[in-house]
Formats: C-alpha cells, sequence, structure tokens
C-alpha cells in the first residue's frame, strides 16, 4: 500500500491570510519552515543590465489557467534562489494578480507540465532581486516529479516575481509554467469521523482514521493529527530516532483516494502503523494507548479546518459479536451485512479446501509422526499470522483431528523438504479465526537467525485444529517453496510408566522423566 504522506511545507506569503507556518508541519520529514534567506549580497558593481531582473517580463494573470513560457537556455546566474544547487541559468519574470487587495485568490504555479524537459527549480518573491519573504520549490514529488510546484494565497493585485531556474549547472532549457488563479478559496470544514487503533497482530496496531467533512471550492487533500492522552496531552513520538530533536507530535497525511471536486465527502486516511509504514505505531505505544486524536483537514492550498476531538481507541468484538464504526471485527475477520463480526467467504472456501490430517494414536508410550510435503507458491492469501507480519501469502491448511487420549500435538516445519525456508506456523480452532487463537498457537522461528523454521506444541491436545503454515516474505515469490510439516502425537504417561528423558517419544503427565530410573514419577 502507498500512502501519499504530505511531505512538502505550507506555502505561506508573508502578507496575509496565512496561518503561522509551525502548525502546518505536518509531514514526518517536513522540517520546520525555513527562516526566510537572508538577502543575498548583490555585487554592486556588476551592470543591472546584464543580470536575471533587466529584462523581466510582466503578465497579467487573469482567473483560471494560463501558461506563460520562456527559455533558460545561456541565461544569467546572478539571482540566489533558496532551493537548488545554484549555478543553473535563471530566468524571471513578474507576474500580477487580478482583482484588488479586498479579493482573495488562491495561486498555482508549476513546470510540471507542458514541454518542461528539465529539472526545475521555481521560486517566488516579492521584489526581482531579493529572495526574501519568497518561497522556493525544487521537486513537485520527488523522485516521481523533479520539476516544481508552488501554491499559496495572495491578496488581489499583489505583483509578484517568478525565477525558473534548474536544479544545479546542467538543467535548464525551455519552460512551460501553468498559472492559474483559484477564485473562491475555501478551509475544509471538519465534521466528524472516527479515529480506531485497530490491533492487526499481537505486535502491530493499525490507526484508521475517517471524517467526514466539506470543502466549498472542492479542494479537501488529507488529514493532520495529534495523538492525545488522558489528561488531554500531546504525545510526542521519537519518529527521527535523535533523542535531541524534538519529538513529532502532528502527523499530517493525504486521502487514501481523492476527494478532490467533492464539496461534502466522507475521507479516509490509512491504515497508518503497520510493518513498513511511515508511523510503525507498535514502536510507540504511547500513540497505541491515546485517548483522544485532535484531527483538523487540510486543502490543496493548506488551508486548515478547525480542530475536532475524535476518541482515539475501537473496542475489538469477536466473532459472531455484534459490530460497528466502533466496534470493529479483528483481522481477519470482517463486519458482515447483519453487523457481526464473520468469516470472510474467501477464508471460508480456504478453510473448506484444507488438506485432512488424520492422526494416528500411539499405542504404547512411543510417539506417532506424520508428516505432509507442501509447497507455497506465488500469491495472496487469505489469512495473516496473528504473531507476525510479512504473511500476506499463500496459505497451507491442515485440518487436524487429534483422537481421544493423552496426547500432546507437536507440529514443525523443521526437516529436509523445508530446508532454510523461513515458514510461520499457526494453528486455529475455527478456521479463519486467529483472534481466538492462544499466543502459543503461533510460532515463527525455533532458533533465529540459525534455524527460522517454526514449531508448535499444543498440550493434551484432544481435539480439532486447522493449523496454517506460511512463508515469512516481505513481497512476492517468483516459484514454488517446497515444505514439510510433521505432526507428532506424544503419549502423555502416567506414574510408573517408562519414559524417555528426552521428552520425544513422550512426557510425563507429573513432572520430569528422571533420567535415572526412566519411569515417570
Ligand atoms: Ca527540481
Ligand atoms: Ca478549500
Ligand atoms: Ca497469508
Ligand atoms: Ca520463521
Amino acid at each position: 500500500m502507498n500512502l501519499a504522506r504530505l511531505s512538502t511545507l505550507l506555502l505561506c506569503w508573508a502578507l496575509t491570510a496565512c496561518d503561522s507556518p509551525t502548525t502546518t508541519d505536518a509531514g514526518t520529514d517536513a522540517g520546520p519552515a525555513p527562516d526566510a534567506p537572508a538577502a543575498p549580497d548583490v555585487p554592486r558593481d556588476v551592470p543591472v543590465a546584464t543580470g536575471a531582473c533587466s529584462d523581466v517580463t510582466s503578465y497579467e494573470l487573469t482567473i483560471g489557467e494560463q501558461t506563460l513560457s520562456g527559455d533558460t537556455t545561456d541565461g544569467p546566474t546572478d539571482l540566489v534562489l533558496t532551493c537548488g544547487e545554484g549555478g543553473s541559468p535563471q530566468e524571471a519574470i513578474e507576474i500580477v494578480l487580478p482583482g484588488t487587495s479586498s479579493d482573495t485568490y488562491g495561486l498555482v504555479l508549476s513546470t510540471a507540465s507542458g514541454d518542461t524537459m528539465f529539472d526545475t527549480v521555481l521560486e517566488i518573491r516579492p521584489t526581482c532581486e531579493d529572495a526574501e519573504g519568497g518561497f522556493c520549490n525544487d521537486d513537485e514529488n520527488y523522485p516521481d516529479e523533479v520539476r516544481s510546484t508552488l501554491r499559496t494565497i495572495l491578496p488581489g493585485g499583489t505583483r509578484a516575481f517568478v525565477v525558473v531556474s534548474g536544479y544545479n549547472a546542467d538543467e535548464s532549457g525551455a519552460w512551460d509554467l501553468r498559472a492559474e488563479v483559484v477564485e473562491n478559496v475555501n478551509p475544509p470544514s471538519l465534521e466528524g469521523g472516527t479515529a480506531l487503533m485497530v490491533a492487526t497482530s499481537e505486535f502491530d496496531r493499525e490507526l484508521r482514521l475517517t471524517v467526514r467533512g466539506g470543502d466549498a471550492d472542492g479542494d479537501a487533500a488529507g488529514a493532520i493529527f495529534e495523538f492525545l492522552d488522558a489528561t488531554g496531552a500531546v504525545i510526542g513520538a521519537n519518529t527521527d530516532g535523535d533523542t535531541a530533536t524534538p519529538d513529532q507530535t502532528e502527523f499530517g497525511y493525504y486521502f487514501a483516494e481523492s476527494v478532490e471536486g467533492m464539496t461534502t465527502f466522507t475521507g479516509t486516511i490509512g491504515p497508518i502503523g503497520g510493518f513498513g509504514m511511515d508511523i510503525p505505531l507498535s514502536d510507540f505505544p504511547a500513540l497505541v494507548g491515546a485517548s483522544e486524536l485532535r484531527v483538523r483537514l487540510f486543502d490543496g492550498f493548506e488551508q486548515q479546518s478547525a480542530p475536532m476531538l475524535l476518541p482515539g481507541a475501537a473496542t475489538q468484538v469477536a466473532l459472531g459479536e455484534a459490530c460497528d464504526a466502533t466496534n470493529v471485527c479483528p483481522l481477519v475477520l470482517e463486519c458482515g451485512t447483519a453487523a457481526v463480526c464473520e468469516i470472510p467467504a474467501a477464508v471460508v472456501s480456504a478453510c473448506a479446501a484444507a488438506t485432512e490430517v488424520t492422526l494416528v494414536a500411539p499405542t504404547g508410550g512411543t510417539s506417532t509422526l506424520q508428516t505432509q510435503d507442501g509447497a507455497i507458491g506465488p500469491g495472496e492469501g487469505v489469512l495473516l499470522a496473528p504473531c507476525q507480519g510479512a504473511t500476506d501469502g499463500l496459505e497451507l491448511l491442515y485440518a487436524v483431528t487429534v483422537p481421544a487420549g493423552d496426547f500432546d500435538l507437536e507440529v514443525f516445519t523443521a526437516g529436509t523438504r523445508t530446508g532454510m525456508a523461513d515458514t510461520v506456523l499457526y494453528a486455529m480452532r475455527t478456521c479463519g479465526d486467529t483472534s481466538a487463537s492462544p499466543v502459543a498457537f503461533c510460532h515463527d522461528d525455533a532458533n533465529y537467525p540459525d534455524d527460522v523454521t517454526s514449531i508448535v506444541t499444543i498440550p493434551n491436545a484432544t481435539g480439532t485444529y486447522t493449523f496454517a503454515v506460511e512463508l515469512y516474505v516481505d513481497g512476492a515469490l517468483t516459484a514454488d517453496v517446497p515444505l514439510g510439516i510433521t505432526f507428532r502425537l506424544r503419549p502423555v504417561l502416567t506414574t510408573g510408566a517408562a519414559c524417555d528423558p528426552m521428552g520425544v517419544e513422550n512426557r510425563c503427565g507429573t513432572g520430569d522423566c528422571p533420567s535415572a530410573t526412566m519411569l515417570c514419577p
């Protein structure tokens, strides 16, 4: 899953209608807003006529989209920009917004269109020669889009200078600049929602945020949220691993599905927090324990809604229990049409196709073994191991009946067929519902990293189980991986019975088998 994380800083003209930049530092890698750069030292003995500001074309922008164009090839390099490496030819233009200072417009400037064929940087500034009070963008979306986009809100009639340049001395050429003037820019409003912290495994938590809101100009883009503890204090997370820097308290994400063009909408954020996600919630138990989330929406011009407090915890209910927006089903169960947690149809089908394993009961004091040969190929499965991530792949399923009697069931994947394959093994009383399985029913590595096969032992195991074998893999398999799975039924002996001190062939029900007597105590 790809979550578009908010990673650009608010572009805020230092004139009007702006929130303070510190409240909009929403991305995890978005640092504090840069200080306004000092005025560059423009050498006074350089004739102005040779510089980028010596021959500036002025454009009167109109409401809507227009495309401006130019060419930086062999242009001057005298201006100091606040992004890019410098040394690249430059071209400056002047733009004038329509209307008067009592109007407010959104302005989008982007080289990421048309015939711009080089890695640009783009800076908007109040005066041509001076970067102070301006903003620079290098890449709209590095590394996918290295051309540049600026978004800001300005009063009508504003005159500003735009400098088009390249990332470094090697980058120059003809450019197209899409300039869009947007009327009626309105901040989004937040009407309600839920912020559910959902357990996805014994170790892992995900945040699933759903918000209802509106935006008169239809450009709501995502949400910024803070985690609050029971006292209402904001919880920080040391997401950069550096204790010297302040803990991150704000997290900003774009909606998982765009709501662009909608004036009222329900948007979702996440799930956030699983393995490999930007906020590994399992690493930040304090966040998982949050009582509430303080949420606000932002739009395409990074205008924000008023904040709203949303409950930060969901109640996890079980198979067959009533479910709704705040009473959520555990993975992989889903809240069915009857509003109770049920096993998804695909899981029911997979379970019905499980290989039946009939175990032979030991007749004496010696365990019986039965091995099944299997293989897991490419493809997405329907179950997830409750004790480990990276089990999106297919499952081998075995429906096992342990005959009546005093037996332990030991199931393991070690053997020549499995070899070095990294397995995860788990047992379910009801196939498809791992949430009811004890922790001991799931196992990853016998002895990491030397032995990554798995072993599950169920004492006095009489009854039925479904065992699932998975491969611990990130990403897709390309070929079948052979696996062996062995079921051992181990008799549990009574006092005085001859026993195996190693505990392999049998186990004494009354204590350890003494090597001296080899008789159960
Ligand atoms: Ca760039
Ligand atoms: Ca808006
Ligand atoms: Ca799986
Ligand atoms: Ca393993």
